[in-house]
């Protein structure tokens, strides 16, 4: 086993159903576990849902349900959403899972340990959709002149007793800490805010409600339940073992989070974390959001599209690539069922598919088998090259977390295959010189293997037909395996026939009610 590389998503409030961008956290975290896996490290990944707080109390009253019957039915509704969109975890977390508790209150007896816990009167502003306190200060008004948080929701005045976090010591360790690690927070627009935010000086942060019992309770304070948002972060060392001492996969490599909820990454919990005295996170990456034709989604305005529905319409491999593909990670996207088709076609059914089915269905029709021997010449070699380098920069871009860049590089190799294939013309050479042929249908399938593997985190399930119609083992389509050029001899020794190929990636039509 590798280095482990340990990889979260945030853990979604599951106060409604999934949304598409749940859907796209949820699939830029599995292409880099899947990248990561195939570069050989031990990778664990997390996701889950985040059960307690307010903002679940108040959905569950206005549904005349209990919370915990809210939580659950939701909750599933995001599993299920992962397995439909072929997200590979390793675990689930629901806050209110037992061992989660647990880890909670250990982590809430480490920072009393360490004396940056008090009780005091909680009097100021609180959103509920946020589940964040805001500063006087921070507050922005609304049309109708009533108080409003920074993320445009709506602020309610909160006075109770509650237990405070020593935050305020941690404003000069946290600059020390972006400062040392530029790689901490990410990308570069986020450092810079939260720089700003924490240079203008942090307030004591209140950490515990009494006005509802919805939560994890506070050890040895009855009628205190944990401020939300301190269980939810501790989520990913619960799937890290905590409190044991060996915990293999932490500290987490990468938190993927969306931009809204940065600060409580970047200054709450490296802050918690330093008091608990445990090992900070590599990073943690904040991505844009997506928005449907360019507007926020609300149900108001009636666009909240549920990820399974796009998922059926389009499929699970064309979702996942548009997503990956359009959207600059880091930067807000937009998307709309004709972008999805335009792009789908283009690239994947047009360009990748189609090079992939002609080329095979051209050998199984014609061969039958692989062709073992053949007349090479320089433009075969120059080929693979162009395919290797292209390969070579998704591996480099995936690696600093530009996958759109990454994916764009790998479509240099497709299109140069492509130019390829109608230079060479291999249908023509079938009746003027078979043996020029079969060395330009074995340069093709080389460069579809390495092809294939290289874009299995984007589209798993349409990559691994094409590398199952081929023959290639499932443990050799990892980065090594990329490298490996013994494959076609093996693949030619083995005598194994070439089935007919199935169409890996079909063009999309565009529905009629989306459009
Ligand atoms: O914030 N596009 O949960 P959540 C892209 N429970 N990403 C989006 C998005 C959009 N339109 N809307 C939301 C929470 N997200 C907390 C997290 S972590 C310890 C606790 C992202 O259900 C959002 O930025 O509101 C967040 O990363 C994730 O979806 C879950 O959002």
């Amino acid at each position: 086993m590798g280095e482990p590389f340990y990889i979260t998503t945030a853990i979604s409030y599951p106060n409604g159903k999934p949304h598409i961008g749940h859907a796209y956290e949820a699939i830029a975290a599995d292409a880099i576990a899947r990248f990561q896996r195939q570069a050989g490290r031990d990778v664990r990944f997390q996701t889950g849902t985040d059960e307690h707080g307010l903002k679940m109390v108040q959905t569950a009253r206005d549904r005349g349900m209990p919370v915990a019957d809210l939580a659950s039915e939701m909750s599933s509704h995001f599993r299920r959403m992962c397995d439909t969109l072929n997200i590979s975890y390793d675990r689930f977390i629901r806050t209110t899972d037992a061992d989660h508790y647990r880890a909670s209150q250990a982590i809430w007896q480490a920072m009393e340990a360490s004396g940056d816990l008090y009780l005091d009167r909680y009097e100021g502003w609180y959103s509920v959709r946020d589940e964040a306190f805001y500063d006087e200060k921070e507050l922005v008004v609304g049309e109708g002149g009533e108080k409003l948080s920074p993320q445009g929701t709506p602020v309610t005045w909160t006075a109770e007793e509650t237990w405070f976090f020593r935050l305020s010591k941690y404003q000069q360790p946290l600059l020390d800490l972006y400062s040392a690690n530029p790689d901490f927070i990410r990308p570069e627009a986020r450092r810079n805010e939260i720089m700003r935010f924490v240079e203008g000086g942090l307030s004591d942060l209140s950490v515990s409600r009494t006005s509802f019992d919805w939560g994890v309770p506070v050890p040895g304070s009855p009628g205190h339940v944990m401020y939300v948002w301190v269980d939810a972060l501790t989520n990913y060392l619960t799937g890290a073992g905590y409190p044991e001492a060996d915990m293999h996969h932490w500290p987490a490599d990468l938190h993927l989070i969306g931009k809204d909820i940065v600060r409580f990454h970047t200054v709450y919990w490296p802050a918690f974390l330093l008091s608990a005295q445990l090992p900070l996170p590599q990073s943690v990456f904040g991505h844009g959001f997506v928005l449907h034709r360019g507007e926020k989604m609300s149900k108001s305005v009636g666009n909240v599209v549920d990820p399974a529905d796009l998922a059926s319409a389009f499929g699970v491999d064309a979702l996942r690539y548009f997503l990956l593909r359009e959207v600059s990670f880091g930067q807000d996207g937009s998307y709309s069922a004709e972008a999805i088709v335009t792009r789908v076609n283009a690239e994947l059914a047009n360009a990748f598919g189609n090079l992939a089915q002609r080329t095979l269905s051209f050998i199984a029709k014609n061969l039958g088998t692989l062709p073992d021997t053949g007349r090479a010449e320089d433009a075969d070699g120059v080929l693979i090259e162009e395919v290797v380098v292209a390969v070579a920069g998704l591996n480099q871009t995936f690696s600093d977390l530009m996958l759109s860049q990454g994916i764009e590089a790998w479509m240099r190799g497709v299109f140069a295959c492509n130019q390829y294939i109608d230079a060479q013309a291999p249908w023509t050479l079938r009746k003027t010189d078979p043996d020029r042929m079969n060395a330009v249908l074995r340069t093709l399938v080389r460069a579809i293997r390495i092809l294939a593997i290289a874009i299995l985190p984007v589209v798993p399930a349409g990559a691994g037909a094409i590398l199952d119609q081929l023959g290639v083992p499932e443990d050799e389509r990892d980065h090594a395996a990329i490298d490996d050029d013994g494959w076609y001899a093996r693949r030619v020794a083995s005598g194994a026939p070439l089935p007919p190929p199935t169409p890996a990636f079909p063009r999309l039509e565009l529905p009629a009610e989306t459009a």
